[in-house]
């Protein structure tokens, strides 16, 4: 048995942030049924094609063990059949422009009377406010929710982060709000709606410097920050840190050997509080430990050059796994900048199911990232994403019931595209 066997997800999703919540859903258990136009599909099929003719990657790592059916929700019996699947299902997850499903005539008020235990998850790229009618991609969301002022260094302009905060961190949150939004069902019968605004879920994932800036405003530094040791004045906001720790113990990406010609041979190295003797051994300056300036955490601020270009000479005498093996035992912590590259050719991943290979009807094996989340009593077998329309059939017979002429009323419609399975 699988957590969310039983419960049919309406996935009305595309693109990323979206599909990202769903296919945790379906990875949970639940029957993911993935709504798109017909013919056409979601867009992300045919965005970033590397085989002709086949669903993009981008595409079949972001919908995993899914079930597709082919539905113009703007044709009148497609429309019957939407309000179909809101009467079988537990959840409709979308994630339209603002307006969009209003303008399909299935708002909240609709759906809810459809359905009064259908729990409503939606994603936008902003709350109710000025910002609420724009549609939202992923940097728009990481700009607008304080990470790319806060990410880059100090002397650069702001930049993203590769990391999805915006688009599968929001999908995450959707997902924990979707969840919780069911088990209250247990108790109180009703559906409800659930909101996040991708500028809330990034904001959220960057409150460490919501953090520093207050901190800023109260006492004018934040003295873990490499600046405040240069000597370089803060400004009125919290400032981009490069490659400093976000937290209370210094750290720093250092060359390893080999970083002449290999982007990846660094290393992040922080230097904890706790393990600071082990440091001054590993690095041959055990007088560190005792010397007046270094001996105490708040002393070394002022000298995190010198004492990182200091580890670094000895980083740089050692490859990145070397680096790692021998601060590990120490606990010191460190952490090798591993290229996709590497992470992709990591067999230990491939033992927990963090990575797996796929096999594709039409692409052939790819590779693709698991589930993340490993539960005890509910395991995750990744399938392959759905071919568009793959199971229009099987919806329309095994979930709603249609048969007969009534069945072929609704194919000859259009509504559903060529019915396939
Ligand atoms: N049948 C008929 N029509 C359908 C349909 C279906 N099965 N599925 C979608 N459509 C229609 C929509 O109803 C909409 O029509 P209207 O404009 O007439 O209302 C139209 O297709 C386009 O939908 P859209 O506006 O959502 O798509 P877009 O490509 O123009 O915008 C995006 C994409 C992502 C910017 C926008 O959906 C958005 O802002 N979403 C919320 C934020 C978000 O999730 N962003 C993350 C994207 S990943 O980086």
């Amino acid at each position: 048995m699988k957590a969310l066997e039983g419960i049919r997800i309406l996935d009305f999703t595309h693109v990323q942030s979206g599909p990202t919540c769903t296919q945790l859903l379906a990875w949970f258990g639940a029957d993911v049924i993935k709504v798109e136009r017909p013919g056409v599909g979601d867009a992300t099929r045919k965005q970033l094609q590397d085989v002709p003719d086949a669903d993009s990657l981008y595409f079949t790592m972001l919908n995993h063990n899914k079930r597709s059916i082919e539905l113009n929700s703007k044709n009148e019996t497609g429309k019957e059949v939407l309000t179909r699947l809101v009467e079988e299902c537990d959840v409709l997850v979308e994630n339209f422009a603002p307006g969009a499903l209003d303008r399909m005539g299935f708002g909240w008020d609709r759906l809810n009377e459809i359905n009064p235990r259908l729990i409503m998850a939606s994603i936008k790229g902003f709350g109710p406010g000025k910002y609420e009618d724009c549609k939202v991609y992923e940097n728009v969301a990481q700009c607008a929710g304080g990470s790319a002022s806060t990410t880059g260094f100090l002397d650069g302009p702001p930049l993203v982060t590769a990391a999805q905060i915006g688009d599968s961190g929001t999908g995450l949150h959707l997902a924990l709000g979707i969840v919780t939004a069911l088990f209250q069902r247990e108790k109180s019968g009703r559906g409800q709606k659930v909101d996040v605004a991708m500028q809330d879920g990034v904001l959220n994932l960057t409150r460490v410097k919501l953090r520093d800036q207050q901190r800023l405003d109260r006492v004018g530094t934040l003295p873990e920050y490499s600046q405040a040791g240069e000597g370089i004045p803060f400004g009125e906001a919290t400032p981009r840190a490069g490659n400093d720790s976000g937290g209370g113990q210094p750290g720093r990406i250092l060359k390893c050997e080999g970083w002449e010609t290999d982007p990846n041979a660094y290393t992040y190295f922080i230097i904890q509080a706790a393990a600071w003797e082990g440091v001054c051994d590993v690095i041959g300056k055990p007088e560190w430990k005792t010397e007046d300036g270094f001996a105490k955490p708040g002393d070394r601020l002022d000298k995190l050059n010198h004492i990182f270009e200091t580890i670094e000479e000895w980083t740089m005498t050692k490859s990145k796994f070397e680096v790692m093996d021998i601060c590990n035992p120490k606990n010191i912590p460190v952490g090798p900048i591993l290229s996709m590259k590497e992470i992709a050719e990591d067999e230990g991943l491939y033992a927990t199911g963090t990575m797996v290979k796929v096999p594709h009807p039409e692409r052939g094996e790819y590779l693709s990232v698991g589930c993340p989340i490993k539960m005890s009593d509910s395991a995750v077998d990744v399938e392959r994403s759905p071919l568009l329309g793959e199971h229009t059939n099987d919806i329309l017979t095994d979930v709603l019931g249609y048969s007969g002429d009534d069945l072929e009323r609704v194919k000859a419609s259009g509504a559903v595209g060529e019915a396939k399975g």
